[in-house]
């Protein structure tokens, strides 16, 4: 029997208020019968369900399509319409022929014209300055409502970030909406049918509106970074039977009042005065708003997922007293450092003010460690009314934290007197890993929170200290792993609309993204590159071609920055008067040269555009940058290889570089300088710079060393490795591609030895100091050191955490065929070693799950996969020997599989 189901709109189930006029659909089939594939489809697309009933259609009806599409078909009927909603289903027949029929599902259509907008931007009067907080402004609007509703929209955004009400009950569970766009360009609106909540006769619309990224603290930028005071700007409309439509707009009419958030920041925290809850429905101390004018401001629909309350911890400790005497400092442990707020339940005398501290780990006498929190000073209050038990949980903030410390109350206090309160983009979990290694179980659940607390509205590097950034850098070489573990499509299409709107008029884009002041305009080589690595990444995984179209423009104007600023292809040479970018950042006592880094990236990006250009279909484009590879890559050779002829003024330039990267401490591990000894390499040009694990790893993985050097500079790395005690000395740009580039050049043995290396610097060090998140660097704190300089020290970065897809591809074997992306075709080939005896890990990818699960008893290697329905894979076994597939005898190590279940048993 087999089912069709999960059809989707944009990456949504029944999406609202979306503004894409050709919206792609997927849908999957479901049934365990081998070899299950499509072979021909039928879209039909409808106003109303009951024409759907009858496969009537009178918006698309696609007839039947001979096609195994199932997955973004582009929407191609009637013109869509703003508010429009239309019903779909779709009917698939299957290899033998047989038609099954989906269920009906719908999507709806937001405000397409600017005209359709009649709302205002409204806010309070001015307070609070560039450094000051401000209470929270609530605003309210009564109206009466005659005749029987049948439906209603509230299309509602904010230049800060807000939550709405109607008749007292929460219209949507978003949290932080309408998220971090560039508010000089850009704001998306949310849309919710909120039709259940109103009733004919009075009713009321509240909102209430924290600073969030608008006007709140940025970083180290201070507040008000786009707007001196957060505004709001909603538009009910109300539909009734007879057809007709009210619209209840933001105006001149709405009124605002203060309420009890006395003050609420991303960075500070939030102070809540239960006494100041209003405890009458008198109006009359209500203030008029302001009105506001933002014409140049884009209303863009939400595009992928809101923040959402994900899970809820609670302490693994019975709180520990350290107030000594006083017995009011209670220190909570929530077992994991995690991202979002608490909830908090008490009994107190009114006026009883308790104070919420947050931190990732303790000090050395077990008090809260937040000096690395620097200028974030993360720190909530609550005011007690003295009404019983009262429970309270913050709006408008959010903090990482593992440890809450409460101090000033003095009641009673358990385990449950705090809960935490995991947040995040409500992203999918789509993958799991798991192998017979419980320290490698533990890293990669460290991953996986690391995701978890950075995939909050945009990609940031950190969620604790006053930075939460979206650096392109961090998100570039997190991405691949990212896509594993939780379906990120939508959450890095918004992402890269926003790349679009901070690029700038040169074609550069910027360290962070949304720009946010203060660093960069052009972040250099592995930062900036993001622009071109990231929709990629995103194509390959999910098949998603829409994502390079629309960046593809951009991605031009990027490669067109770079070229120009790249005289004879060197990309930040010494001389070059622009930013050299961020280096291999946080390598440990092996600095790569940034024009290395610059021109290896200049060529790789070439090479993906080559392949970008070729899916988009523009061959002169695949020409040009297949020229443009080939062009830097010789230069590359000319220029770092042996025997290159570099001028001694290069020579002395790249000399001085070297001198200020070493005295850059902040970028540096603080580890004792390395003796090389004579520095030879039959590679590199040693005149120039010391070779470094990331430069024979840049220099591999993108294709850039004339094969006869290959074994060499495999040899080189692994002699450096070694040299090193088994440790990387990799940061940021090398770390990622460090155990592909072994695996793939023969010595997966050194990849498992690296990966299983637990003095640091290594991936498992943080596991065994009993880390839950991935850290900023590799030494945040040691043993003979104690923390790392408490001005750089997140524990909670997922950048290193890149290592997950080499575990989800190499250790579990799934791997994308980029020719037939979104595994539509994959290959499923495992490497086990490293004395690993089981390895099992599963993707729910948008034709079902894949799994793959392999495992060792004495001589005999067993594999069980499942490929999913109208997919194919291509298994290599790792090893040879007699084997069976399903029972039967088979041979080789190669098997082409269409879609089913399957288990090989192997006896070696
Ligand atoms: C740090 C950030 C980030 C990194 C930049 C260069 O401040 O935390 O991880 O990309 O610097």
């Amino acid at each position: 029997m087999t089912k069709i189901t999960n059809l989707t709109c944009e990456y949504r189930t029944n999406p609202i208020g979306i503004d894409i006029v050709n919206p792609r659909l997927s849908w999957q089939m479901q049934t365990e019968r081998q070899g299950a594939r499509q072979t021909a489809y039928r879209i039909l697309v409808a106003s109303t369900i009951e024409q759907l009933t009858e496969d009537k259609a009178d918006y698309l009806d696609s007839d039947k399509i001979e096609s195994d599409q199932s997955v973004q078909v582009a929407y191609e009927g009637q013109a869509l319409t703003s508010r429009q909603r239309v019903y779909w289903k779709v009917q698939v027949w299957d290899e033998t022929g047989t038609m099954n029929e989906s269920d009906v599902a719908w999507f709806e259509m937001g405000l397409l014209e600017s005209d359709d907008w009649q709302s205002q931007w409204i806010g309070a009067n001015l307070s609070g300055g560039v450094q000051s907080m401000i209470p929270v402004p609530y605003f309210r609007k009564d109206f009466a409502l005659e005749g029987d509703i049948t439906s209603a929209r509230l299309y509602i955004t904010a230049l800060g970030v807000f939550e709405c009400s109607i008749n007292g009950q929460a219209a949507s569970n978003d949290v932080f909406a309408p998220g971090w766009t560039d508010y000089n360009k850009r704001v998306q609106y949310l849309t919710y049918d909120v039709t259940s909540l109103l009733k004919s006769g009075d009713n009321t619309i509240g909102a209430v509106l924290g600073d969030g990224w608008a006007a709140g603290y940025v970083a180290w930028a201070g507040r008000q970074n786009y707007v001196d005071r957060p505004q709001l700007m909603a538009q009910l409309e109300v539909t009734f039977g007879d057809g007709t439509r009210k619209t209840i707009a933001s105006d001149g009419s709405w009124m605002y009042q203060y309420g009890p958030i006395t003050h609420s920041d991303f960075q500070m925290g939030e102070a809540y005065d239960a006494r100041k809850e209003r405890q009458t429905t008198d109006t009359s101390d209500w203030m008029p708003v302001q009105i506001f004018s933002h014409t140049n401001i884009d209303l863009t629909a939400q595009i992928g997922p809101t923040v959402q309350q994900i899970q809820e911890l609670s302490s693994v400790i019975d709180p520990i007293d350290r107030g000594g005497m006083s017995r009011s400092r209670w220190v909570f442990d929530l077992g994991q450092n995690m991202v979002g707020r608490v909830r908090f339940k008490g009994i107190a005398p009114a006026g009883t003010t308790v104070t919420f501290r947050f931190a990732e780990i303790l000090d050395a006498d077990d008090t809260l460690y937040t000096t690395n929190l620097r200028s974030a000073r993360a720190t909530d209050y609550y005011t007690f009314k003295g009404e019983g038990e009262e429970t309270w949980e913050s709006k408008f903030t959010f903090h990482g934290f593992r440890y809450v410390e409460i101090e000033g109350y003095h009641g009673d206090v358990s385990k449950d007197t705090i809960t935490g309160i995991v947040l995040h983009s409500a992203m999918k979990q789509t993958g799991t890993f798991e192998c017979s290694d419980p320290l490698l179980n533990q890293l990669q659940s460290n991953i996986l929170w690391g995701q978890k607390g950075n995939f909050l509205e945009l990609p940031t590097d950190c969620p604790q200290r006053d930075e939460r950034l979206g650096w392109t850098g961090d998100i570039q070489v997190f991405a691949e792993t990212a896509t594993f573990n939780m379906d990120i499509a939508g959450f890095m299409t918004r992402w890269a609309l926003n790349v679009r709107d901070a690029q700038n008029p040169d074609g550069s884009v910027p360290a962070v993204v949304p720009y946010a002041g203060n660093v960069p305009t052009d972040g250099g080589p592995a930062w900036a590159d993001a622009t071109i690595i990231c929709p990629w990444t995103v194509y390959k995984s999910y098949g998603d071609k829409r994502i390079l179209e629309e960046n593809y423009e951009s991605m031009n104007r990027f490669m067109d920055f770079i070229v120009e600023n790249s005289p004879g292809y060197i990309r930040c040479a010494p001389d070059y008067e622009g930013w050299h970018g961020f280096g291999d950042w946080l390598s440990v006592n092996a600095n790569t040269p940034r024009d290395f880094i610059g021109t290896a990236f200049l060529a790789y990006d070439a090479s993906l555009m080559v392949k970008i250009a070729s899916v988009l279909d523009k061959p002169d484009d695949v020409a040009h940058y297949q020229q443009l590879f080939e062009d830097t890559k010789a230069a590359f050779a000319n220029h770092y290889l042996v025997g290159s002829e570099v001028s001694p003024v290069a020579v002395q330039a790249s000399e001085l570089r070297r001198e200020l990267d070493a005295a850059d401490k902040l970028t540096q591990g603080n580890l004792a300088k390395v003796d090389y000894g004579d520095i030879s390499s039959t590679v590199f040009n040693t005149d120039l710079f010391t070779p470094t694990q990331t430069a024979y790893v840049l220099a591999l993985y993108f294709d850039l060393l004339p094969d006869d050097l290959r074994s060499a500079a495999i040899d080189e790395l692994v002699a450096d490795i070694e040299g090193r005690g088994t440790h990387l000395s990799t940061g940021f740009v090398g770390s990622p591609y460090l155990n592909y580039v072994l695996s793939q050049n023969g010595r997966l043995d050194t990849a498992y030895d690296l990966l299983n290396q637990k003095t640091w610097p290594s991936w498992l060090y943080a596991v065994t100091q009993g880390a839950t998140t991935i850290w900023e660097r590799w030494d945040g704190w040691t043993e003979d050191k104690g923390f790392q300089t408490p001005e750089m020290n997140s524990f909670n970065h997922y950048a290193y955490g890149a290592i997950g897809a080499w575990m989800y591809s190499t250790i579990a074997g799934i791997n994308i065929d980029p020719l037939q992306p979104g595994y539509k075709h994959f290959s499923l080939s495992p490497q086990p070693g490293g004395g690993l005896a089981y390895a099992h890990a599963t993707l729910e990818t948008a034709y079902g799950e894949i799994v793959s699960d392999w495992k060792y008893d004495g001589n005999t290697f067993t594999y069980n996969v499942v490929v999913p329905p109208n997919t194919t894979a291509t298994v290599t076994l790792p090893v040879t020997g007699k084997g069976q597939l399903n029972g039967k005898a088979v041979q080789g190590q190669s098997h082409l599989l269409d879609a089913g279940q399957y288990e090989f048993v192997v006896e070696i």
